[in-house]
């Protein structure tokens, strides 16, 4: 017999009635949810009759052969006309690009070396995933097809000989393990875009009815997300879903170049901890022009104080490290889009600060976040990947808030210790600002991971970075006590601007903020000071005055050495042993005179060795 005492029947029916009650709540915000996406789930043929015509019809205004080869493509007349339009609107010329086959060629840019590099057979699975936001269709279309088509077995790259295990000669199975042999595809198992809250209608039906009826089957899945959550979480969401043993991210504006995926792979295999970034090529955003600034050199990643990332030259010590021009190559940031990592390697470094939106600032965050917490980030020379690079966001960001500086400031409070001041100079207005909002769930993380700190990052992974209170005689403002001006950059920006004279100011603030580097730079960040010659240039006893520009640092010295001398508080320009004079007049330009006893020519650095 069972006996169940009365309270606990009346247990039991509230359980019933929550149980039931959770029931219709999940079983409504499915329905919810289906709703705003219903878009793909409920074509009916009619629909779908549409969407086959307008494909039709797109496939039959492309021209045949226009930049193949991945050479410029023009139009004429009110072609050409449209294209600029859709250029201006969408900082790509959209109209072109309809224009263009989806599946057009690429030459061959990478070192030739690449073309003799063995590959292992087994190489891990990869998931790639492209995030777009209202990306021209046509474009993320192009994408797609050149992930695939660099994938595909019937590439000459994929020779037979690479897929003869090393050592035993026994012939290896083609692809990823548990792949369909007969498959097409090596080493690609999904592509999953994501697609974050697009509000193009081509974007929704057409793309999905597109990947459904002119892709490989199962082959690519779209992640509909129900609200923009800008580009960081876009790309959590994908990785979320994938299921490979690699994840590869790119832009949804790329096109890849032949056998670009494996040089990833094999180095992933062989360390599971390594981040890789291709070398990203330009595809001109206006023509389409595939361009590499050169073939055998190219640029790894750096950043400024600003919070910005920036192109710098391999080190020459680097360039002895690798040993071969076409050995992965470190590099201290990466610019973020385009990059391949371990998936489980991924979740293990902590994936992404989960509380950036918009657009910015997650690029220097992982960058930091993999070389402070154990791992390296490459560029991986034979690996070489085209984006469009645009002059403006075609797309809306979050209203009236500023993602790339709130981000950046996310990204300062956990990974740059001291550091973060240089970032606040800039950004005075984020400095203790609640936007920035809480961050000790990565702080915990960089406990968990025993992380080194920033001090170790610039001493160890970007030696060659100019930090402004590092490698210093003097830092700060400079200041003449007579006229109560301060050498001030104005804010010019230009590969050539004076360096002027303003009142100074009573806290620090980045255009007063100056250092005299050991080897005699009078510089920001950037920029040294270095005299205008008038006449010739040789004619160093010439007394006008001289103008002081700002230009970008060479590192040789020559014509951008300054001395300090403390007994006068002059500054010399060595090469033409003229002082700097700060003149009485607000606001103008600094200039270099022949040196005096002149109190114009004093000056006062905030925090220096001689004061
Ligand atoms: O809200 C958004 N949701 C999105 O899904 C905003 C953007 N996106 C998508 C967008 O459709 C695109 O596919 O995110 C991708 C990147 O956006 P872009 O192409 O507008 O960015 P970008 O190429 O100008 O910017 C670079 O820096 C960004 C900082 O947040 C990202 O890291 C980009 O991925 C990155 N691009 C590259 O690294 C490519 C090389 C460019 C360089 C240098
Ligand atoms: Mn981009």
């Amino acid at each position: 017999m069972f006996y169940f005492p009365a309270r606990k029947c009346a247990y039991i029916a509230k359980i019933g009635i929550l149980f039931t009650l959770v029931i219709a709540l999940i079983t409504f915000f499915e329905q919810w949810r289906g709703g705003k996406r219903s878009v793909d789930a409920t074509f009916s043929d009619p629909i779908e009759a549409e969407f086959e015509r307008q494909i039709l019809e797109d496939e039959a205004r492309i021209i045949p052969g226009l930049g193949d080869g991945g050479v410029a493509a023009y139009l004429t007349g009110e072609d050409k006309r449209l294209g600029e339009e859709s250029e201006k609107k969408l900082a790509m010329n959209v109209h072109l690009s309809d224009r263009i086959a989806y599946n057009r060629t690429l030459k061959d840019y990478r070192n030739p070396a690449c073309q003799r590099v063995v590959y292992d057979a087994e190489l891990p699975s990869v998931s790639v995933i492209l995030i777009f936001h209202n990306e021209p269709y046509s474009v993320v279309i192009r994408t797609i097809w050149s992930v695939i088509n660099s994938a595909r077995r019937d590439q000459p790259w994929y020779s037979k000989a690479n897929f003869v295990e090393r050592g035993t000669g026994r012939t290896m199975q083609l692809g990823y393990p548990g792949q369909d042999p007969t498959s097409s595809l090596v080493y690609l198992k999904e592509i999953i875009l994501v697609d974050d809250n697009s509000t193009l209608p081509e974007l929704k039906g057409k793309l999905s009815y597109y990947v459904k009826t002119r892709l490989p089957p199962d082959l690519i899945r779209i992640l509909r997300l129900p609200d923009r959550v800008g580009l960081t979480r876009a790309r959590l969401a994908g990785a979320r879903y994938a299921t490979a043993d690699a994840l590869v991210f790119l832009d949804a504006h790329c096109e890849t170049q032949r056998d670009w995926l494996r040089p990833l792979l094999q180095e992933l295999k062989e360390s599971p901890r390594a981040v890789l970034v291709p070398i990203i090529d330009v595809i001109d955003a206006s023509n389409f022009y595939y361009s590499v600034q050169d073939t055998y050199s190219f640029q790894v990643g750096g950043f400024t104080f600003t919070g910005h990332f920036t192109w710098i030259d391999v080190p020459e010590r680097e360039k002895k490290r690798r040993g071969s021009d076409i050995a992965p190559t470190w590099s201290p940031t990466m610019a973020g889009g385009l990059f391949a990592i371990n998936r489980a390697y991924f979740w293990e470094l902590g994936a992404y600060d989960e509380q950036m939106a918009g657009w910015g600032g997650e690029n220097l965050e992982m960058s930091f976040r993999i070389w402070q917490c154990g791992g390296t980030l490459e560029t991986v020379p034979c690996s070489r990947v085209g984006h469009v690079f645009r002059s403006f966001h075609p797309y809306g960001l979050p209203a009236q808030s500023d993602t790339h500086g709130i981000n950046t400031a996310r990204m300062a409070e956990v990974w740059m210790d001291e550091y973060a001041e240089l970032f606040y100079l800039h950004r005075p207005d984020l400095r203790n600002n609640p936007k920035i909002g809480d961050v000790t769930h990565r702080k915990v993380l960089r406990e968990k991971l025993k992380c080194k700190d920033f001090q170790w990052y610039l001493d160890n992974v970007y030696e060659d970075k100019f930090v402004p209170v590092r490698d210093v005689y003097g830092f700060g403002r400079f200041k003449n006590p007579a006229s109560g001006f301060c050498l001030d950059t104005m804010q010019r920006d230009g590969e050539a601007s004076p360096l002027g004279v303003y009142p100074c100011h009573s806290t620090l603030q980045a255009t007063q903020y100056l250092s005299l580097s050991l080897r005699g730079e009078l510089r920001d960040e950037e920029k040294c000071a270095q005299l205008q010659y008038t006449r010739s240039e040789n004619d160093v006893n010439d007394d006008t005055a001289r103008r002081v520009l700002m230009t970008s640092c060479h590192g040789k010295q020559r014509g951008q050495k300054w001395k300090y001398i403390p007994s006068t508080s002059q500054l010399q320009h060595v090469d033409s042993g003229l002082c700097l004079d700060a003149g009485f007049e607000v606001g103008a330009d600094v200039t270099a005179r022949a040196c005096s006893g002149k109190v114009q020519q004093r000056w006062l650095i905030d925090y220096a060795e001689y004061n």
